[in-house]
């Protein structure tokens, strides 16, 4: 007989809070958070001291590795565009930021220059030396290796890049951004748990912009496997163990190694079948427990379904209680997005479009995991610099009526 499966508690049957500590006593602890955490504190703290206002962006997608030594994972097309960009415009709005942002995706200021639709050796070029003139300019391969011409950046992106870099060097001079990456579901998780508790002393002044494409499924720890899943039903054959059939002996043919712990083997042949559990919703838990009292907490919601945005992001505003809920459209997301909330008095929605003017389309070089690359439309504007304008209206009368609540509380 098999031995029976482990049976983890139905996360539906849990409490927030006894779902949450569930995940976190079976899913390690990233060896990075230690070391954020003490960047984040020092950080924090400055941006407290000075009254400043500061936004956790998170940005990119989650894996969820399938192994833990990882050759597989799922993953999700999220480029990091919009964390990128809005961190961008929140630092421009005088935001202290920390980006959180899955590893590798595109990061604030940078992402201007990076990716390979972007690739930043074609903004440079070989300024002529005494005795050539620019490589690039002959159209021929230098390889001279006394012929150093200056590393140059080409004349028609003088004007970006120093603007770019004007704005990079003023953030990093200023310590006005802390960049910190994670890779898996669970080390976002982790990261965000100990940055929300760590950004409570800045109350009001904190902003949460959940931008990143958080898987909702997952393989927990204690079901995962060590080893790489094997493609075949096959096990790996030892000369010494062989009979005179040629059949292995040493392996009873009902514990073929098939990727995973279960009983029964999930694979058929050289099918794969990923058996995910659901990702506990952990914004009840930043809404309720870990973020500061009085901050303001955005999420997104991403549909495909036109049909489907407006209802699900209500529901989210519905089941969470936060603040805003932006909407947005796999196929629309750089042109529009619909601002959702609740009037806490009478519960109605309010919705709230914002659009990219029709006039300012062209054609660009597209973003790499979106759409495979290529080039397709593009709106001129970013659509991020309509909302973070917006969303910092909305900090401030909440900034605002907090002040007012502390002051009639007196
Ligand atoms: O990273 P990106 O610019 O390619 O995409 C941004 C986005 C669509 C992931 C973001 O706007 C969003 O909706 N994030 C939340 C997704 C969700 O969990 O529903």
């Amino acid at each position: 007989m098999p031995e029976a499966a482990h049976i983890a508690p139905s996360t539906q049957t849990l409490t927030p809070e006894e779902a949450e500590s569930y995940y976190f006593k079976i899913n390690p602890a990233p060896p990075s958070l230690q070391e954020h955490h003490e960047l984040a504190k020092e950080f924090i703290d400055r941006h407290v001291k000075s009254g400043r206002r500061l936004v956790l962006v998170t940005s990119g997608g989650t894996t969820v590795p399938l192994e833990t030594q990882t050759v597989r994972f799922v993953d999700n097309f999220s480029a990091g565009t919009r964390g990128a960009t809005s961190a961008e415009y929140f630092l421009q709005e005088g935001y202290a930021v920390i980006f959180l942002h899955r590893q590798f995706s595109l990061l604030p200021y940078s992402r201007h220059f990076s990716h390979s639709t972007n690739c930043f050796l074609d903004f440079m070029d070989e300024g002529s030396s005494s005795s050539t003139t620019s490589s690039s300019s002959t159209g021929k391969n230098n390889n001279n290796e006394n012929d150093h011409g200056p590393i140059i950046v080409r004349s028609e992106y003088q004007d970006e890049m120093r603007k770019v870099l004007r704005q990079y060097n003023y953030a990093k001079a200023n310590n006005l951004l802390l960049v910190l990456p994670f890779v898996t579901v669970t080390e976002y998780l982790y990261e965000l748990r100990s940055l929300a508790y760590l950004m409570k002393p800045l109350g009001p002044n904190a902003l949460f912009y959940l931008a990143a494409a958080v898987s909702d499924f997952f393989i927990p720890r204690d079901r995962m496997v060590e080893h790489k899943i094997q493609s075949s039903n096959e096990p790996p054959v030892k000369k010494e163990n062989k009979d005179q059939t040629g059949t292995d002996s040493s392996i009873p043919p009902d514990s073929i190694y098939t990727g995973f712990n279960d009983p029964v083997p999930p694979t058929h042949g050289k099918k794969l079948i990923i058996d995910l559990d659901p990702v506990p919703k952990f914004l009840h838990r930043l809404v309720d427990g870990w973020a500061p009292a009085g901050s303001m907490v955005v999420s997104f919601k991403l549909e495909t379904d036109p049909d489907l945005l407006i209802s699900k992001s209500e529901q989210a505003l519905q089941r969470y209680s936060h603040h805003l809920v932006i909407g947005n459209l796999l196929s629309t997301r750089k042109w529009e997005v619909v601002f959702v909330s609740r009037d806490k008095a009478t519960g109605e929605f309010g919705l709230k479009w914002i659009r990219v003017p029709k006039s300012s389309t062209r054609m660009r070089k597209g973003s790499v995991a979106a759409s495979g690359g290529g080039t397709h439309l593009q709106p001129d504007v970013e659509i991020e610099s309509l909302i973070i304008p917006e969303l910092k209206k909305a900090h401030s009368q909440m900034i605002e009526s907090a002040a007012k609540g502390t002051h009639e509380g007196k």
